[in-house]
């Protein structure tokens, strides 16, 4: 199978190149990727030789067209991803986010191939702490920040092209990742590398809001477990039953790592900045079989955090240029 992952050389995609190099050997892959600030062609080192790789963007028309006339089916995970900068400056995101996505659409529409669309629990907007429910495939599009509000575009493309053209699709949206070679924007990597770097963890606000974590290579299985046994036109929820509230989070990377519990700082809180995310993941494990193979987050935090202490030269470069931004945004 001809695959042409978007966003390979991004955190979860270039995850998701590496263990299909270990886990399907058989499938050929082509990565599209515009190297944005988020983009690492490093994290590609170790398959160079085994891949395509394709410097572009996806919302370059022509080449997408031409990409995607030569595949058999894409794996969509190219976005603008961070929330804080879709604060700062929404225009990427429509960008990267909504057209792009469009004219990936467009180009399987025209070339009858198959697509799988990446997105994320932030489109359902957030829930109460105290809330029983969690977010099901059912629960209603009501994203808060530009970024959830691009995404949650997307996935409503996808499903009008599943409705109006009959396209090959199915979607994803899974809850926050965590793992090797994630950009030191993101809350866990910029604490980890900062105190490898002994600066203090910094809590937005009081640190009470949850999130469901989930480690990267079990998103990716279940992306494969969707690719392999889920059912075209259908929207799968992914997650781990993960849910952890950021100062729960802080104190166990202090804990890992050898520092004093009271050894953080707050900063300023995000705007808008949403409660809780919580995923009700059932739908794909009754029709796939699959479940997350990092049952504990103490183990997968344990693994991240020797990654990052033996990649310093991946990260070091990206960490004063991001830490620069959130000086100014006081964060
Ligand atoms: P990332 O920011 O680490 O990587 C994104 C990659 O996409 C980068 O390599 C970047 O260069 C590339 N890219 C951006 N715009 C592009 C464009 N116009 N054309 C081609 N390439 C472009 O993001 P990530 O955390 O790996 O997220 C990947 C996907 O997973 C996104 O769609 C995101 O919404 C979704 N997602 C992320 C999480 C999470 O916790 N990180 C959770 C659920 C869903
Ligand atoms: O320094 C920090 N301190 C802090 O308390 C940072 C960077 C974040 N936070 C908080 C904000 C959030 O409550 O930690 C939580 C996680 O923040 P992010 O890593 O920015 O993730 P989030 O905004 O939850 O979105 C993530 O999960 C869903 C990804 O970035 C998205 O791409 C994905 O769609």
């Amino acid at each position: 199978m001809k695959v042409l992952v978007t966003g390979g050389a991004g955190f979860i995609g270039s995850n998701f190149v590496l263990r299909i190099r270990e886990t399907r050997p058989d499938w050929q892959l082509t990565v599209i990727d515009a190297l944005t600030y988020a983009g690492n062609r490093d994290s590609l080192a170790t398959v160079e030789g085994d891949i395509t790789f394709v410097e572009g963007s996806i919302a370059d028309a022509a080449l997408v067209d031409r990409l995607v006339a030569g595949t058999d089916l894409v794996v969509h995970f190219a976005a603008e991803s961070h929330n804080d900068n879709s604060l700062d400056d929404p225009w990427p995101f429509m960008e990267s986010n909504i057209i792009g996505t469009y004219c990936l659409l467009e180009a399987v529409r025209r070339h009858d191939k198959r697509i799988h669309h990446i997105s994320t629990d932030e489109v359902y907007g957030d829930l109460e702490l105290d809330d029983p429910n969690r977010f099901t495939e059912t629960t209603p599009v009501n994203p808060s920040s530009p970024y959830s509000a691009s995404k949650a575009s997307a996935d409503l493309l996808v499903r009008a092209w599943i409705r109006s053209f009959g396209l090959k699709a199915t979607l994803s949206n899974c809850s926050n990742n965590y793992g090797p070679r994630q950009h030191v924007e993101k809350f866990i990597p910029r604490q980890i590398t900062g105190i490898l770097e002994d600066v203090k963890p910094k809590l937005y606000g009081a640190g009470a809001n949850v999130r469901d974590w989930i480690h990267v290579d079990d998103h990716n299985d279940a992306v494969v477990a969707i690719i392999e046994g889920g059912r075209l036109g259908e929207t799968y929820l992914i997650g781990a039953d993960g849910e952890q509230n950021n100062s729960q989070i802080i104190a166990l990377l202090l804990e890992l790592m050898g520092k004093p519990a009271d050894w953080f700082e707050h900063v300023n809180d995000r705007p808008g900045h949403d409660m809780r995310y919580a995923i009700d993941s059932s739908k794909l494990r009754a029709e796939t079989g699959w479940t997350p193979k990092y049952q504990d987050i103490r183990a997968g935090l344990t693994q991240t955090i020797e990654w990052y202490r033996d990649n310093e030269a991946w990260w070091k470069g990206a960490k004063a240029a991001t830490e620069k931004t959130y000086e100014r945004l006081g964060r």
